[in-house]
């Protein structure tokens, strides 16, 4: 009985100095496994009791269940300061460093065609004028037939129209707004109409959908003067101060006079170049007085009312304003080119 007395006393100490040199949770546990195991060494004495008298049994029994309860003790105790110890550890490990720079957002912008618009509106907005807005699929009365645009007019051909059916189509420009606005309202009228046109067209310059702004202002004593004064005051805005302008002559059916108005080249400022093709001037819109058989068509007296009309493509001007020489970058969505602006 000494002798397994003699063997609890080792095997206390030995576990004592196992489990506080234990420096890991899978040392904790092989450690247990060797005492408290099924063929560990208290596991043994255990077995080994069997030799002993019954006088004997009860004391040795009490003192290796003292010590089992004590060995797992200090093997609960190692596991806590343990697992402590490995939870510092990996915060010190996973530690952030707050200086880091952080990811970048990335911000949206306006497409440029969304710009221009933008500019035209502000300018023609500090002169009055109101924004219209009206359908993309139109009536085949107010996109041409109100406008005075004669039954055999090229415009109207399947080849160039998109048409929905017999009478309804996509509009080919924004005219029909102000035919609409004409129509629902009297004169004074000072409005521009900006949006989206559709022509069956397709090549290096020509796109089915492109922008438009139209404008319109339309009362009493309205002359030919205005139109050029207003215009001037837009182009200048525009294209800068001393940009030079002119007036051709020209022909649309809702307009009686046309002009269609031209710039200096912005490119090699009127001496010629090959945007200009030699001509030093650029085309930019086309404009008139409003042809007395429209405001007859809107309900308007042409003896008492006159007006004048204009219309521009917004993606020739956001070529020229920003140097791009091939319309289809405007529609390709290429962030290379869109991040630009
Ligand atoms: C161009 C030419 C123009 C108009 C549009 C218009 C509208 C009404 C009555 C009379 Cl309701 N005219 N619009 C007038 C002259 C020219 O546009 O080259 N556009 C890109």
């Amino acid at each position: 009985m000494s002798q397994i007395l003699d063997t609890l006393t080792r095997i206390e100490e030995e576990s004592e100095k196992e489990i506080a040199a234990a420096a890991t949770l899978s040392e904790i546990q092989a450690g247990r496994v060797r005492v408290l195991g099924k063929k560990g060494s208290l596991t043994r004495l255990l077995i080994a009791m069997k030799d002993l008298s019954s006088e004997e049994r009860p004391v040795v029994g009490k003192a290796v269940n003292a010590l089992k309860q004590r060995i797992q003790e200090l093997i609960k105790q190692r596991t806590v300061e343990l697992e402590r110890q490995e939870q510092a550890d990996r915060l010190k490990q996973e530690r952030l460093d707050v200086t880091l720079p952080g990811r970048r957002t990335v911000r949206g912008r306006l497409h440029p065609i969304t710009r221009i618009f933008h500019r035209v509106e502000g300018i023609f907005e500090g002169l009055g004028f109101h924004i219209a807005e009206g359908p993309e699929v139109e009536e085949d009365y107010y996109n041409f037939e109100a406008l005075n645009i004669p039954p055999d007019h090229p415009a109207r051909d399947m080849q160039d129209t998109f048409y929905i059916t017999d009478d309804i189509l996509l509009r080919t420009h924004t005219s029909p707004v102000q035919i609409r606005t004409m129509k629902s309202q009297d004169p004074p009228v000072r409005i521009i109409a900006p949006g989206k046109v559709y022509r069956c067209d397709a090549d290096i310059s020509h796109t089915p959908m492109f922008h438009q702004v139209e404008g319109l202002m339309v009362d009493r004593g309205i002359t030919f003067g205005d139109l050029k004064g207003i215009l001037e005051i837009f182009l200048h805005e525009m294209f800068g101060a001393s940009t030079g302008i002119r007036f051709r002559p020209s022909f649309f059916p809702f307009t009686e006079p046309s002009a269609e108005v031209d710039i200096a080249c912005l490119i090699c400022g009127g001496g010629g170049c090959r945007v200009c093709k030699d001509s030093g001037w650029l085309e930019i819109m086309g404009a008139g007085m409003v042809d007395p058989a429209v405001f007859r068509m809107v309900g308007y007296d042409p003896e008492a009312v006159s007006g004048f009309a204009f219309g521009m493509g917004i993606e020739r001007i956001a070529m020229l304003v920003y140097r791009i020489d091939d319309i289809r970058l405007f529609f390709e969505n290429e962030l290379r080119f869109l991040t630009q602006f």
